[in-house]
């Protein structure tokens, strides 16, 4: 565990979470209702809120989102534009006869359109899906024939590469709507044209009168058998997105925030649309991919105030060497944050030295919709540390007892599995088709997150490992983080990923899989220096007993280094479901 304090940005939301602990009693999610919409009315619905909500709120020509390309042209929609298009789409479903409660979904990458058709799906009664634009024909049917997926909208080229060859597997998928690129081919059969459409709908569109309870959103996550859950949230979930959105990443109308996740994941909808446009900002989205001059230089130039990113891209951004970063100048940005998967302590202070502010840890899932766990902006920052609970969520490392049971772990130094009392309002309402796996969820009164943690004594959340990914080493258990936490401090590590391989005397052993950093060759004396570095500073018991290099570590498409597709090549078993995995289509 770190044992520096990183002191809160001074200015943010002080009024609010200087004192935790009352922050935490006072708080109470009706009233997050209320303060949302600012009325009591039983309906609710969560693009209404998102648009219409801020247009009321006078902010019709204030500029909703920013879409960058690659030759740095900008496309700036309103809020007003937003309410237009989101209308028109929910026009275009109702003319195409698409009755309420129908899934709609998108394949696309970062452009207006699905912003369109996901505020106009939603405010029509729908349930909105993004999906993914990098997945093959193969994990496209999945989850089209899951989400019972009646209208598609996508590109030319994507459609024939990877749904025209499927099609006759989707009996339930009534349209597609093509979004013109510009390379204007014929439109293939069996589709529409999206801006014909949308030119021929109506502008103004009454939402529909939805509940708190009803589905608005399906995303898909991986499951650990390798079959994809269907995650719904309901239109509740954006009492808790907005919530965070303020809490944790402290937005404020008017300000520009970055969020560099695609919006095929939960966070590219929770936190790259939904949550911050309750806020009123500006929202940034580059249509490129990761590189570090440009995403420098859209800090710079786009004066970004807020920036919600990933490890990966910060370990990505660390490798490519600070005097890069400091090349450009960053007077705007003020508050930086993290999700998806393990924020090395060393990447928290990176953030100190290269940007003057450390990055904020947040910890949540699909499954839980909102940020639970985080380090906030008016709090200090323990680095390693994923935070402390957002008020309204209680949070506990638990662990099950021999009746069955669940008992709350007081020892900080002990590992359980995170556990959420169910209350808060964007919980998952279900596993599509999988009831049994839904309710096993759930025990004793608590949702299982299905990853372990510490929790110490000021209730800050230090993350383990999954449930399934934790190494037991001669009766210890390790936590693969922990030591590539260790290991990333060696100044030749790019990047580690650690698995236990199966050891006959201790059970498993720890082995390393380490990308290095530009300048080193993996050579055996470096393979000794690093495995030194290591026994030092974790002992012989935790330390891996190999250490292999490796010129690109198995990453899912979201990001994350994939251990389990390590550990399965490394026993010979099968590779699961594989869609998620970066390079393959
Ligand atoms: C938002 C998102 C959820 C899983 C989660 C955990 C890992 C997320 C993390 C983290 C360590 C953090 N994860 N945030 N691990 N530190 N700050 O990523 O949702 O794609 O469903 O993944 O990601 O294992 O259970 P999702």
């Amino acid at each position: 565990m770190a044992e520096r304090t990183l002191h809160k940005t001074p200015g943010s939301l002080e009024h609010y979470l200087s004192d935790y602990e009352s922050a935490r009693q006072r708080f109470d999610w009706s009233e997050s209702r209320r303060a949302l919409t600012g009325s009591s009315d039983p309906h609710l619905n969560l693009a209404h809120e998102a648009v219409d909500r801020q247009v009321e709120r006078g902010r019709a020509d204030q500029i909703a989102a920013r879409f960058l390309d690659r030759e740095w042209r900008r496309v700036d929609v309103t809020y007003g534009d937003l309410q237009r298009h989101s209308n028109q789409f929910a026009n275009v479903l109702r003319s195409l006869g698409i009755a309420r409660g129908a899934t709609i979904a998108t394949l696309l990458g970062r452009v207006p359109e699905l912003f369109s058709a996901a505020l106009g799906a939603v405010k029509a009664g729908n349930v909105f899906c993004s999906l993914f634009s990098a997945f093959g024909p193969d994990p496209l049917k999945t989850r089209l024939q899951l989400g019972h997926v009646q209208l598609l909208v996508t590109t030319e080229n994507l459609y024939r590469r990877k749904v025209a060859p499927i099609r006759s597997d989707l009996p339930e998928l009534r349209s597609v709507l093509i979004v013109s690129e510009g390379t204007e081919r014929k439109l293939p059969e069996g589709t529409s044209d999206f801006a014909c459409l949308m030119d021929g709908a109506s502008d103004a569109y009454q939402t529909t009168l939805t509940r708190d309870t009803d589905v608005a959103l399906l995303h898909f996550t991986s499951g650990t058998t390798g079959k994809p859950k269907g995650v719904t949230l309901t239109h509740a979930a954006v009492i808790a997105q907005h919530a965070t959105s303020q809490l944790v990443l402290d937005l404020h109308p008017g300000e520009v925030y970055w969020c560099t996740a695609d919006p095929g994941w939960v966070t590219g909808i929770a936190y790259g649309l939904i949550g911050p446009l309750t806020c009123g900002v500006q929202l940034i989205v580059d249509r490129e991919e990761f590189d570090p001059q440009r995403w420098y230089q859209i800090l710079e130039e786009e004066r970004v105030n807020v920036w919600y990113t990933a490890p990966t891209a910060i370990r990505m951004l660390m490798k490519a060497g600070t005097a890069l970063t400091r090349e450009r100048h960053y007077p705007q940005l003020r508050h930086m944050a993290s999700v998806g998967e393990p924020l090395n302590g060393e990447a928290v202070l990176w953030g100190v030295e290269a940007f003057g502010m450390p990055f904020h840890d947040t910890w949540w899932q699909t499954e839980t919709g909102a940020i639970m766990i985080a380090n906030f902006a008016a709090c200090d920052v323990l680095p390693g540390s994923m935070g402390r609970a957002v008020p309204g969520v209680e949070a506990q490392v638990v662990r099950r007892t021999a009746q069955g049971t669940l008992e709350v772990v007081e020892s900080p130094e002990q590992v359980g599995e995170i556990a959420l009392r169910p209350g808060w309002p964007s919980m998952f309402s279900s596993y599509l088709e999988d009831p049994e796996r839904y309710r096993q969820s759930f025990l004793d009164g608590w949702y299982l997150a299905g990853d372990l943690a510490r929790r110490d004594n000021e209730g800050y959340f230090w993350f383990v490992g999954r449930a399934d990914d934790v190494i037991k080493s001669a009766g210890h258990l390790i936590s693969p983080f922990e030591v590539e936490s260790t290991l990333m401090t060696h100044p030749a590590v790019a990047q580690v990923a650690v698995i236990g391989v199966p050891d006959p005397i201790a059970g498993q052993a720890v082995k390393a899989f380490v990308e290095l950093r530009s300048g080193f060759e993996g050579n055996d004396a470096l393979r000794r220096q690093i495995m030194g570095h290591a026994r030092r500073l974790l002992g012989a018991v935790v330390a891996p007993r190999e250490i292999v290099f490796s010129d690109s570590l198995p990453r899912t498409r979201s990001g994350k280094i994939m251990r389990r597709l390590l550990r399965a090549r490394e026993l010979g078993l099968p590779e699961g479901d594989l869609s998620t995995l970066e390079g393959r289509e």
